[in-house]
């Protein structure tokens, strides 16, 4: 049976978890991009062979970017967007020439994923990253004072984030605004309160209806691009899965999905299927959801997110938590087979855990939380494709 393709998130030379760890993590293939290049400028062939054979020296391939950010003016369609767009093109060429074709990308307005925790002790004294809707509430309402931002809000939500605003002590609450809008890595972006407020007010006037005409206008000007050259885009869904801050989001569901594909119809415009942006969400059927969009899957983050009723959540070990693993690797297993190349997959996040905790790593991508997840589903593969072939 086909198999997909293992590859493991690197950010670049000053990643702690280094190209040997990942390697002998098992992976073959590497997801990275050329996170030194501010947002916005183009990526020069000549930045991207140098990554590229750094990579190929440690004996990995560079198989997917992961991401090109997507300029603040494309999504509020402002400012210098035209020329943004045209060096967003040049870039997807010169990946193309370099041959590295699966581009990761995600068009979440400011913020890129967001946690209000990023050392959160698990009972066994392992650490994982959280959400915790208080503590959003809280930042929100309370130390970036946006206004009327009650509104967004019940009685309840403001009650539990009012008390827990006032628990919390000074470094507590710097500690979370950096959390939440400095920027987590891969975000590229981070604010101080000032400009985070001054962005958020860009956004003024773009609702769901607005937000989701200028994705739609960006992949009508790149995706014919993606044609031309071979590039497969991949969309990745909202982290977490619904607005936040006000701000519209139009990459959390379903019915999402269906809309950009059908909007712009193309192969090459595809999904991240990432199972635990959207399993934050009771109402996204994962399994379902990769039957429904397998043709247009060209990439796979695996990972659990546990949830509860008050839209708090925290990443689980990958195979437990809310996401139904088997299934989706079932899903994903059958759907590779209908492939022609291995569709890259990494698992995403992991706990920091045994010597993680003794090394400053990139919050959620630590070096053993990973190996450790990676080396499960591997297994859950395996066993899964034994059993269909019985
Ligand atoms: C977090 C990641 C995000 C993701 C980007 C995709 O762990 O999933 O950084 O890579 O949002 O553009």
């Amino acid at each position: 049976m086909k198999k997909l393709e293992q590859t493991m998130r690197w950010y670049g030379p000053k990643d702690p978890v280094s190209l040997v760890d990942i390697r002998q993590a098992g992976a073959t293939g590497v997801v990275t991009a050329l996170h030194h290049i501010p947002n916005g400028k183009l990526w020069t062939l000549e930045e991207i062979y140098k990554r590229k054979s750094e990579i190929e020296a440690a004996g990995l391939i560079w198989s997917v970017v992961e991401s090109i950010p997507v300029h603040e003016d494309i999504k509020t369609r402002s400012g210098n967007y035209p020329e943004y767009i045209k060096i967003y093109k040049h870039c997807i060429r010169n990946m193309a020439e370099a041959g590295i074709k699966t581009i990761c990308y995600n068009f979440m307005p400011i913020l890129d994923w967001t946690r209000t925790d990023l050392a959160f002790e698990l009972p066994n004294g392992a650490k994982a990253l959280r959400f915790e809707m208080a503590a959003l509430v809280a930042f929100d309402v309370y130390i970036l004072k946006r206004p009327n931002a009650e509104n967004d809000y019940t009685e309840t939500q403001l009650k539990v984030a009012k008390d827990k605003y006032n628990s919390m002590i000074d470094t507590q609450k710097d500690e979370l605004t950096k959390t939440i809008i400095a920027g987590l890595p891969g975000a590229e972006e981070g604010y101080t309160i000032k400009q985070f407020q001054e962005q958020l007010d860009k956004y003024a006037n773009i609702d769901h209806k607005s937000l989701s005409l200028h994705l739609k206008l960006f992949l009508d000007e790149i995706i014919p691009v993606c044609e031309e050259v071979g590039v497969n885009m991949c969309i990745h869904p909202d982290d977490p899965p619904y607005d936040i801050f006000g701000l519209p989001r139009v990459v959390s569901t379903a019915s999402d999905i269906e809309r950009i594909f059908s909007e712009t119809d193309s192969f090459n415009n595809g999904l991240t299927f990432c199972t635990g942006s959207f399993g934050v969400r009771a109402d996204n059927d994962l399994p379902e959801m990769v039957r429904q969009f397998k043709d247009r899957i060209h990439f796979i983050h695996l990972r659990a997110t546990q949830r509860d009723e008050f839209g708090n959540f925290r990443e689980a070990n990958h195979l437990e938590g809310d996401v139904p693993m088997a299934k989706v690797m079932k899903e994903l297993i059958l759907m590779q087979q209908e492939k022609e190349y291995p569709v890259p997959m990494r698992p995403d996040h992991g706990h920091q855990m045994l010597d993680d905790l003794d090394k400053k790593t990139n919050p959620g991508y630590t070096g053993i939380g990973r190996l450790k997840g990676m080396a499960e589903l591997r297994g859950l593969e395996l066993g899964i494709q034994f059993n269909l072939e019985q």
